[in-house]
Parts: C-alpha cells; structure tokens; sequence
C-alpha cells in the first residue's frame, strides 16, 4: 500500500518536472499523471461546437522561444516511408514535387517547394502534443495554408481541406491504405496554421515529414499531417478512406483533436 503511494509521488513528482517550466518530449508511462493527459480527456469530452465558441476562431496556440527548444523534435508514425513515389522524389532532393491543390476551387494549382518558399513565409516556436502522451518544443518555418487558398481561391460551398500524403500505413483489401487527415476552413485559415518545409532552423528532415508537413497548433499531433503530395479542397469527408476524415479517425479517434 505504501509503496504503490509512494510510486505514485514519485510518477507524480516526474510529470510535474517534466511539465515545468516548459516540458519537452516526456516517457508516456509518465504522462499518464500529467496535466497533458488531463488537457486531452478534456479535449475529448468537449464537442467541437462548445471549443469553437470557447476558444474563438481567432485564439492562438503558444508560442515559445529558441530557449525553450530542450531536443530535437521526436519523430513518431511514419518515420522513412518506402513507397516509391516519394522514394523517387526524395533521391531527388525533392526538386521535382509539386503539390496539387484541386477540388471546390478556381483556379487548381501544382506548386514547387520553390513556389510556396518565394510566399511570405511564418516561423512559429510551438508545443506538439501527440495522443499517445508526449510533447515537444519546435521551430516550424513554412507558408500559410491560407495564402494557398486564396491563391486557388476557394468556392464558398467548401468546408475542408483534406490533405492527401504518401505514406503507407497498412495493406488493405484494395491495397495501400495511405495516411490522409482533414480540417475544416477555420483551422485552415487560422494564422498559425502552415504548410512547414522547414524547422528547427533546417530544411524539414524525412523523419518529421519532408518535404511538407502541415502545423495545425490548436489540435492534437495526429491531425499535422506529414508526407503531404495533395490537398483537396472540399464540402464533404465521405469520399476519403472510411469517411471520417482521417486515418485515424477511421479507427476512432476523435475528428476534432482540440487542445
Ligand atoms: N503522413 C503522416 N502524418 C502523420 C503521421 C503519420 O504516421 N503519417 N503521424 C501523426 C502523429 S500521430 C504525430 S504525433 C505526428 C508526429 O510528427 P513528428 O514525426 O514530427 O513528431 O505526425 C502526425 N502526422
Ligand atoms: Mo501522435
């Protein structure tokens, strides 16, 4: 008895330095008692209407700085995909991808990583939380998906943005299931949400999604889509793997991944 309470001060304890002043990547087994997990259950239990009225559709996620970067940036999911496709670009130093953006939009594009770099560009110093209990300070450098969709100037139909990526996850019936996630326009068009290229002060790494990522601050980790080759703009999710908007919503995590 007295040993399990004394293990839970000293789990107790560790979540509370590792959360203090501002944490870095923390051990999950410890995260368990950390205000993170709380934040997350909350998150959980709050319906995507009563955050958005909450937090506003303008709030912004903090913002850190150079100091508070205590490690590198943990990789986690997909780390070194192997499908051909991107294998093929990335021998390439990406020079040859384009990333389309198509759907309810006017004017279709196929940008270079050149093209988004010649766009104002946005550095953000922010916290990911990741699900599974983790969190970690980067620095992220990219355009903002809203400059991107007034370029292809979207219709007013639309609701979503869905972004499309290389990576497979699984082998399914009808063959590769790739990672895929979605977001309305709201979050598309918030300030701090951008297509990163870059971070920690250097290009993007394949572990963290090379060669574009999104960076979606207000909401959990799985929803920062990485490996992106295709965004599409659109008014509904059902077309997309099981129609929940994401591949992990497809196996039950919640669609707003609020924080
Ligand atoms: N394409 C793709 N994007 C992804 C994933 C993935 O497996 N594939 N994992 C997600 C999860 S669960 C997290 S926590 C973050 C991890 O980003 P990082 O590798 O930069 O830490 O990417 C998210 N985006
Ligand atoms: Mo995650």
């Amino acid at each position: 008895m007295k040993g399990a309470l004394d293990r839970r001060r000293f789990l107790g304890g560790l979540a509370a330095a590792s959360t203090l002043p501002l944490s870095g990547c923390f051990d999950p087994l410890v995260a368990n008692d950390s205000g993170v997990r709380d934040v997350l259950e909350k998150a959980n239990a709050l319906t995507y209407r009563a955050q958005r009225l909450l937090l506003g559709s303008d709030h912004l996620a903090r913002e850190f700085t150079r100091s508070d970067i205590r490690q590198p940036m943990r990789p986690n999911g997909s780390t070194n995909p192997q499908d051909e496709p991107y294998l093929a670009l990335a021998r390439q130093d990406f020079s040859t991808f384009r990333l389309s953006v198509t759907g309810a939009v006017q004017r279709p594009l196929s940008l270079s990583l050149a093209d988004l770099q010649a766009m104002p560009a946005r550095t953000q110093i922010t916290r990911h939380d990741c699900v599974e209990g983790w969190s970690c300070i980067a620095e992220w450098t990219g355009t903002r998906l809203g400059l991107v969709l007034d370029q292809a100037g979207v219709a007013s139909s639309a609701r979503y943005v869905v972004f499309l990526c290389f990576d497979t996850l699984e082998n399914g019936f009808n063959g590769p299931i790739r990672y895929y996630e979605s977001i309305d326009l709201l979050d598309a068009r918030h300030p701090q949400t951008i297509l990163a290229y870059g971070m920690n002060g250097e290009k993007l790494p394949v572990s963290n999604g090379a060669p574009l990522r999104v960076r979606v601050e207000r909401q959990l980790g799985y929803k920062m889509a990485k490996y992106i080759r295709a965004i599409v703009v659109t008014d509904s999710l059902v077309a997309y793997g099981d129609g929940k908007g994401g591949f992990w919503e497809d196996r039950g995590y919640e669609w707003f991944a609020g924080i």
